[in-house]
């Protein structure tokens, strides 16, 4: 064990030496004015300390360290950064970003996870099970963010599933709502060109759950670059969680300046759990808004109130009854976790 404990400080000592190396030569470099002038680059992807960082000037792509005090930079940041002379960068500033994405962390509050996104695309599919909670829940999130939402129904191939779980039936609920939907097959093709006419001009992100085929889609719309796709499990019918890291793909253009990108981000680890009070929560169900305030009760939760608007809504048929129930089942939830 004491052995164990040695190695173990001994280790921490060589990663203390070699990082102390690294910022000494980043700000020998500094000192000697040795960095290359700044440039304004888009934020990749990001591993622990060091990012990617495409340049806007010309799409070349540079692996960067962060300096120290940086904050949190993620895909979607726009930075300023600088190059040594062995063309290993330091990202220096993180711009002001007009929209951002988070989750909560055990410990650090919430957590940045994208940012700058005009558009979240919340992918569905036969395969994992279709389910309406999950999507209530991705649009809860996805509302508090402020950010306009494109529902994408992959796996259109797989039209027998389609039938069996009545999913577009479901889903016409949500178009009624306002919410596009656009139906996808990542398999034969249908709906790829329309989704990229959608988006090639605009910042965006897919989410859903693990094995809806977000990379699937990816690849289809980026066929020279290459996101990792892995089986839906058959005996469980979930997905892998294959990706790990959040990844943004630029849409090429004849213009430099032209930034239209589309983030791929991992399975529902990343963005399917929150803690939100009741209130924010019927804030995120968008038909729900007409009534708030309407209830008997100040402090109504819109679950078995007397007098309540939500409640009497659903009865009238206003309100779709699934949607409450979603309601229903996401603060019982959240009041259980809290
Ligand atoms: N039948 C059918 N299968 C598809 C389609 N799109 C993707 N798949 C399959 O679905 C599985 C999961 O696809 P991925 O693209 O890895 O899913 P993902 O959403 O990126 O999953 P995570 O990275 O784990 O979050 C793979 O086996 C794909 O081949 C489709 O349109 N039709
Ligand atoms: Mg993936
Ligand atoms: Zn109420």
């Amino acid at each position: 064990m004491a052995k164990r404990d040695k190695l173990t400080q001994r280790q921490k000592r060589q990663v203390a030496k070699t990082q102390r190396k690294r910022l000494n030569k980043q700000s020998q470099a500094e000192e000697l004015g040795d960095l290359s002038a700044p440039m304004e680059g888009l934020l990749v992807s990001r591993y622990g300390e060091q990012a990617d960082v495409l340049a806007l000037k010309d799409h070349q792509k540079f692996r960067c360290y962060l300096r120290q005090n940086l904050g949190a930079p993620v895909p979607g940041d726009k930075v300023r950064f600088r190059l040594d002379p062995n063309q290993q960068g330091v990202v220096e500033t993180i711009h002001e970003r007009h929209s951002v994405l988070q989750r909560p962390s055990p410990h650090q509050g919430l957590k940045p996870v994208v940012a700058n996104i005009d558009k979240v695309f919340v992918v569905i599919a036969p395969l994992p099970d279709f389910s309406a909670l999950l999507l209530d829940r991705y649009l809860v999130a996805i509302r508090d963010a402020e950010i306009p939402v494109h529902i994408i129904a992959n796996k259109w191939d797989l039209s027998e599933e389609f039938n069996n779980q009545q999913i577009e039936a479901q889903l016409q609920t949500y178009q009624q709502l306002g919410y596009p939907v656009t139906f996808v097959s990542t398999k034969n093709g249908k709906g790829i060109d329309e989704l990229a006419t959608i988006a090639k001009d605009i910042s965006s992100v897919l989410v859903g759950q693990s094995g809806v085929g977000k990379s699937s889609i990816i690849n289809r719309l980026f066929p020279s670059q290459h996101s990792k796709v892995d089986l839906v499990s058959s005996n469980s019918r979930l997905g892998q969680h294959t990706t790990t890291a959040s990844q943004l793909f630029l849409f090429d253009s004849d213009e430099l300046q032209h930034e239209g990108f589309i983030i791929d981000s991992p399975g529902i680890r990343e963005f399917g759990l929150w803690h939100m009070d009741s209130h924010t929560v019927a804030n995120g169900f968008v038909e729900f808004d007409p009534h708030i305030g309407g209830c008997k009760f100040r402090d109504c939760k819109h679950v078995n109130e007397p007098g309540c608007a939500i409640i009497n809504a659903v009865k009238t048929g206003e309100i779709s009854e699934s949607r409450w129930l979603s309601y229903c089942k996401i603060i019982a939830n959240e009041e259980t976790n809290n």
